[in-house]
């Protein structure tokens, strides 16, 4: 038996906190929240059911989907379909807005997800995640399209991830902070064990493939340069660098010990405004980080205030320790007004 508070009852008791709130969002949130415990279970037995490796498809980005991909997305849709919290949702693996079916009644939100972030990493048991974002439907749309869901992250409801990791985690925001919880496999449940979760304001660790540095933009280029000259450089002390390829574990890092990660723009397809995705991964991240104190920003705007025209849309991410964002926010605003003087511009690059 567990002494901790559950997370059903610690969202029912911020619902309460809320004047005449219905109790649809709470239902929401739980709905969302059985779904990752199906998912949690079927990537933590993944070779054992013959789940593991490539589904023969790709997705709308043209990546190729594992079959954990797909049964995570399969997951989710059937779990919150016929609920009737949600009016529509979204996801990396469909390429169409999933309208409700007409047997089910429709509700007021919209749901975006990413069904296993980090999927790359499946095959060599690496951790993965969901990540998610709750938006309300406009009032008197019957039909939500995509133009729908466009709106900036600053209209999130609620943000959250589950890492599937040595344990499994639940973390959330709906606006008055981040709260992390863990899955207590006996009883089912996930129990608070991370409450009122904050990124440290300052950090010497970063995280960034260091594999594509030849194509980034000069202002990251010079922020990985000066952390690797570690203490002789300008920084004058050491860093120490992490990449899991798998954002919802670089975002869990730093939520808990702080640091930076970043997918910048880069020159290899500059008609890609980014790698990561701004509705389902970008934005509901962006929302979490500064909800414990943190920052998140394309390397020129507030990710959150970006006003998205795609639901695939890409952006280039910045996110984590507050001072180190704006030190690379600032290294952008440098080299942008001496480009304004004179300087070549880089071809391609998002302004
Ligand atoms: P997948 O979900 O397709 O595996 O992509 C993961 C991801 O979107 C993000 O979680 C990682 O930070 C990033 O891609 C890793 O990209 P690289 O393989 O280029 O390092």
């Amino acid at each position: 038996m567990h002494n901790g508070t559950s997370l059903t009852q610690f969202i029912i008791e911020e619902q309460r906190r809320i004047p005449g709130a219905t109790g649809d969002f709470t239902s929401l949130l739980n709905d969302i929240v059985t779904a990752c415990k199906v998912i949690a279970n079927a990537v933590s037995k993944g070779g054992l059911i013959g789940i593991l490796g490539t589904a023969g498809s790709e997705n709308v980005q043209g990546e190729t989907q594992k079959k954990l991909d797909v049964i995570a997305n399969d997951v989710l849709v059937r779990s919150m379909e016929w609920t009737g919290h949600l009016a529509a949702m979204a996801s990396e693996e469909m390429e169409d807005v999933y309208r409700i079916p007409g047997r089910y009644p429709r509700g007021k939100y919209l749901l975006l997800f990413d069904p296993l972030d980090g999927s790359s990493n499946i095959d060599v048991n690496v951790s993965v995640g969901t990540i998610f974002s709750v938006l309300r439907c406009p009032e008197g749309v019957d039909e939500p399209a995509v133009e729908h869901f466009l709106q900036p992250g600053t209209e999130q409801v609620c943000a959250g991830y589950a890492i599937y990791g040595p344990s499994t985690m639940l973390v959330l925001t709906t606006g008055h902070g981040v709260n992390g919880f863990t899955l207590d496999r006996e009883i089912g449940e996930f129990v608070l064990t991370h409450p009122d979760m904050q990124v440290p304001a300052e950090t010497s660790e970063f995280a960034i493939n260091v594999s594509n540095e030849r194509f980034w933009e000069a202002p990251v280029q010079r922020y990985v340069r000066e952390c690797l000259q570690g203490e002789e450089g300008p920084r004058g002390r050491n860093f120490n660098m992490r990449w899991v390829a798998s954002m919802v574990a670089e975002v869990h890092r730093i939520l808990t010990r702080g640091g930076i990660f970043m997918y910048p723009w880069d020159r290899r397809d500059p008609s890609k405004p980014g790698r990561l995705r701004l509705m389902y991964e970008a934005n509901p991240m962006a929302m979490i980080v500064e909800q414990a104190g943190g920052a998140a920003s394309t390397g020129r705007a507030r990710i959150l205030e970006v006003r998205p025209t795609e639901l695939h849309q890409r952006v280039p991410v910045v996110l984590g320790s507050r001072e180190e964002v704006e030190r690379v926010v600032r290294y952008h605003r440098e080299h942008d007004r001496a480009r304004a003087r004179g300087g070549s511009p880089v071809e391609g690059a998002p302004v």
